[in-house]
């Protein structure tokens, strides 16, 4: 079971940070929506520590058996040497020391050479990603993974919006997160989710003004 202080802590730390923003936001499927959550803006090293400790405990709370991270360019590459770091620092893990790898863009064809950076990939390893929206990441990752000869064993995110693919008039009766754990066969753990962003705002009178937006999107667009 994981950890709701967790999830609802990293949901208020998002927001204070200016992550988590409130208003009218076009996304990339289109939709207008009434939040945003811009990962790129854990961009201190305060901010990115606190947020790879968040990461570590969600990944810890899952229960999901793992040997190491993998990080897709470009903004995999923080996520998973700052999570490995904040791993190493968790009291569950005390014995560990988990190695983390990331890919390049381009492949390099002189020095070190490949597109491969960072630890062998190898045993089971967990995708550290910010946001799902139609997971075409998730499988260039699980493609690098699988070539490689490990298994991949999670997608470990910041943000699940838990919202269903497809258009308008054809929604898809899944949320892309739900998609992309069916197609691989692997859980999708997240930080925190749209679930807990409602919590927050029907716990928080300051931020009243902002329920209904919020509900009539999920109404529309959840799962
Ligand atoms: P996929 O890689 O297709 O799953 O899309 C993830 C992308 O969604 C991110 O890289 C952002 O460009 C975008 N995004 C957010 O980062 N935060 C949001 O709250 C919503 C979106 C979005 O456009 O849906």
């Amino acid at each position: 079971m994981a950890d709701t202080s967790n999830r609802a802590e990293f949901v208020r730390f998002s927001l204070d940070q200016g992550v988590l923003r409130f208003g009218s936001f076009k996304v990339k499927s289109g939709r207008m929506s009434p939040y945003f959550f811009n990962a790129g803006l854990f961009n201190t090293g305060r901010s990115v520590g606190r947020l790879a400790q968040f990461y570590a405990q969600a990944l810890v709370d899952s229960g999901v058996e793992f040997n190491m991270l993998f990080g897709p360019a470009y903004k995999g590459i923080p996520l998973a040497a700052t999570t490995a770091a904040a791993l190493a620092q968790h009291p569950s893990l005390a014995d560990s020391d988990v190695p983390f790898a990331f890919n390049r863009k381009e492949a390099k064809d002189h020095g070190e050479g490949g597109v491969l950076v960072g630890a062998p990939l190898q045993g089971k390893v967990v995708i550290i990603d910010d946001v799902i929206t139609a997971g075409t990441s998730v499988r260039e990752s699980v493609d690098i993974i699988r070539q490689a000869g490990a298994e991949p064993a999670a997608v470990l995110i910041a943000l699940d919006r838990m919202e269903r693919a497809g258009a308008d008039d054809a929604l898809s009766a899944h949320s892309a997160v739900q998609d992309v754990a069916k197609t691989y066969g692997i859980p999708v753990v997240s930080i925190a989710s749209l679930t807990d962003i409602m919590a927050m705002l029907d716990g928080d009178a300051a931020l009243a003004e902002y329920r209904d937006a919020v509900a009539q999107y999920r109404s529309c667009y959840g799962v």
